[in-house]
């Protein structure tokens, strides 16, 4: 009897809780509202689930507690109830997995007027390629990563030139234009993950993933990896800013293209050894 009644301020415990409750999304900067919705369908079908299933075993240790002299009968088979049981299942489960089949379509179907940024991570930090004046990345080889050339961009290719290389873990993005993130990961399983935009994606050593979404809020969102990296997981943390459309070119101008950067290199090393046969 006593269980039966903790089992009851279980259930209204947790109702209470969950409406009361100070802790829920936080406040959603991304198209990706039908991702919250597929959520909630979720949150609520398996709340009522837990509700109706413990509420049922209170009533049942209540209804059938020991008495003397009664005796539980013996009733192994039941093939109405397993039918009724097996449908309402099915029901619950297709009602939870189906909003996301759609959702997962639109996820994966990219708007083709979609801005591309390229977001590279390594542990444990984040770096942003833009595709510069031709709109188009350069290519890649990770073995010519080094501290010269952290991208490890094929200087040959010559839609790397003008690719915009942002260090540092702070990427701009204007606001109400759709971008499609290209990620990829120098060394381990990582995961870009801005809460307030609900979309995630690893990023998977040896291939590129992507995502997309349109930010629909200005202001500072934190990028936070969700893929357990090492040591100093819990510190690869980046920040995405959405601002004004017109705010953003001036912002990247201020970043060196990979040409430029090479260019800076070289006078690096030229004014190096200048000044040593100074010396
Ligand atoms: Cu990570």
């Amino acid at each position: 009897m006593t269980v039966a009644i903790v089992f009851a301020l279980l259930v209204v415990g947790s109702v209470v809780f969950s409406l009361v409750s100070p802790w829920w999304f936080t406040p959603l900067a991304s198209n990706w509202g039908t991702i919250d919705t597929t959520l909630i369908i979720t949150f609520m079908i398996t709340g009522v689930v837990f509700c109706a299933l413990v509420l049922f075993m209170a009533y049942s240790m209540f209804r059938f507690r020991h008495r003397e002299g009664i005796r539980a009968g013996y009733e192994p088979e039941s093939g109405k109830l397993e039918l009724w049981l097996t449908g309402l299942t099915s029901v619950g489960i297709a009602a939870m997995l189906a909003p996301g089949l759609v959702v997962w379509k639109d996820y994966v179907t990219v708007p083709p007027d979609a801005a591309t940024v390229e977001v590279m991570g390594q542990q444990w930090g984040w770096a942003f390629r833009f595709p510069g004046a031709d709109g188009v990345l350069g290519a890649v080889d990770p073995m010519r990563i080094d501290a010269d050339n952290p991208f490890g961009l094929n200087p040959d290719d010559p839609h790397g030139g003008d690719d915009v290389l942002v260090e540092g873990g702070e990427v701009r993005l204007p606001v109400g234009k759709p971008v499609k993130l290209l990620l990829r990961s120098v060394d381990v399983l990582h995961d870009f993950y801005v809460p307030q935009f609900r979309a995630k994606m690893d990023l998977v050593p040896g291939m590129v993933t992507y995502f997309w979404f349109t930010p629909t809020v200005t202001g500072n969102f934190e990028i936070l990896c969700a893929e357990l990296c090492g040591v100093g997981h819990s510190a690869m943390r980046g920040t995405v800013v959405v601002v004004e459309p017109d705010a953003h070119q001036p912002w990247l101008d201020e970043y060196p293209t990979f040409a430029q950067a090479v260019r800076d290199t070289a006078l690096a090393e030229a004014v190096r050894q200048g000044n040593s046969m100074n010396q």
